[in-house]
């Protein structure tokens, strides 16, 4: 069975949407960077996706990297459907974060508002990419949207898989 894809009875039909430091400030400051659309909204937004997919969410912000790891420890307990992280700048330094996100049994999608690729080099290499199952970049807050829709595409194709 590929990677996070439990049967699907044994799941909640819970999505973590998780936010590293600093994501708070969206909306208030660099909006050339990262729009003008506040967190709150961005929490309407996979609200309305995930709702659309009958899926409850659970979505939370953290500039701390131990309550992170906790909010991970703590959706792999609840045996959540899928996860999506935007671990902001602890994307490009922390091995913890890799550790836990490597330690769970969930879909992950990482997800950056900005094209970290176009910015600078040390913004390119990603810890959760290579635990995550996908990774998207550049589409602005829309990429919450997309990951969740993403998550439900895994979903889908895991369980075409199974038959
Ligand atoms: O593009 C993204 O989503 C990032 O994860 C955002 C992080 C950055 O360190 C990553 O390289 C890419 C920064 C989040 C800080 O967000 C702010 C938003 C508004 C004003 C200031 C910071």
């Amino acid at each position: 069975m590929a990677r996070g894809l439990l049967p699907e009875l044994a799941m909640a039909n819970i999505v973590y949407v998780l936010n590293g430091p600093n994501l708070n400030l969206l909306g208030t400051r660099e909006p050339k960077t990262y729009g003008r659309t506040t967190l709150k909204d961005v929490e309407a937004l996979c609200r309305a996706t995930a709702s659309r997919h009958s899926l409850e969410l659970e979505f939370r912000q953290s500039s701390h990297e131990g309550e992170l790891i906790d909010w991970i420890h703590e959706a792999a307990a609840r045996e959540a459907w899928g996860m999506v992280i935007n671990a902001g700048a602890y994307t490009h330094t922390s091995i913890a974060i890799h550790d836990a996100l490597r330690a769970i049994n969930i879909p992950i999608v990482e997800v950056h508002i900005s094209n970290v690729f176009a910015r600078e080099i040390f913004r390119h290499h990603s810890y959760v990419a290579p635990v995550a199952n996908a990774s998207l970049c550049g589409f602005g807050v829309e990429g919450y949207a997309l990951a969740i829709t993403g998550l439900v595409a895994i979903h889908e194709s895991a369980a075409g898989k199974r038959g």
